[in-house]
């Protein structure tokens, strides 16, 4: 069974083949952890970001790491929260499945999430790692993942899911 980890700190730093990006639909940067991971991977990153013409809320697109140490970058759209009754859960669901299957189509062995629309999109933290708890695991026996990681910024994030996964 793949091992469901969660770490404290900055995402860029991981060496692992995958990491996710909270994106938004231009897919052409923006601030947070979206900011971070195109300062870390330099200009190249938004040159082959420019090519993939955007992608949908609730989905995801797959782009090379280049100065990361991860192999390839995952953006993933995240929902602005807006009350709840905006198909937000779904949405942030297939976020998280989405990246499932680029790990499956990449072959990827080691991925690590943040925590997608908890930030300026304001998703409410625990059911936003609920979702990505539930999500992932359904995902992991097809998906060839044996080490996946939640990223977690601050320490108030990590402690949601260290309880989700020690409740499981
Ligand atoms: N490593 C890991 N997690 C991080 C890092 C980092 N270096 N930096 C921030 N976080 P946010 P969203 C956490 O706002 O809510 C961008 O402008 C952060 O603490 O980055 O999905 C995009 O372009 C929070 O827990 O993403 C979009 O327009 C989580 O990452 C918009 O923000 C997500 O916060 C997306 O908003």
């Amino acid at each position: 069974m793949a091992q469901l980890e969660v770490f404290r700190g900055d995402i860029t730093k991981l060496q692992v083949d995958a990491i996710v990006n909270a994106a938004n639909t231009s897919l052409l940067g923006g601030g947070g952890v979206d900011g971070a991971i195109h300062r870390a991977a330099g200009k190249d990153l938004l040159r082959a970001c420019e090519k993939l013409g955007g992608c949908p809320t609730g989905s995801a697109k797959a782009t090379p790491g280049f100065n990361l140490p991860a192999k390839w970058v995952f953006h993933a759209v995240g929902p602005v929260w807006n009350g709840g009754s905006h198909n937000e859960a779904d949405l942030l669901a297939g976020c998280y499945h989405g990246c499932m299957e680029l790990a499956r189509e990449h072959k990827v062995k080691s991925i690590a999430f943040p925590a997608i629309s908890t930030g300026v999109y304001h998703f409410p933290r625990q059911q936003a790692a609920e979702i990505a708890v539930r999500t992932v695991r359904e995902q992991l026996p097809s998906s060839g993942v044996e080490r996946l990681i939640f990223c977690c910024f601050d320490e108030p994030t990590a402690q949601i899911y260290e309880k989700i996964l020690d409740r499981e």
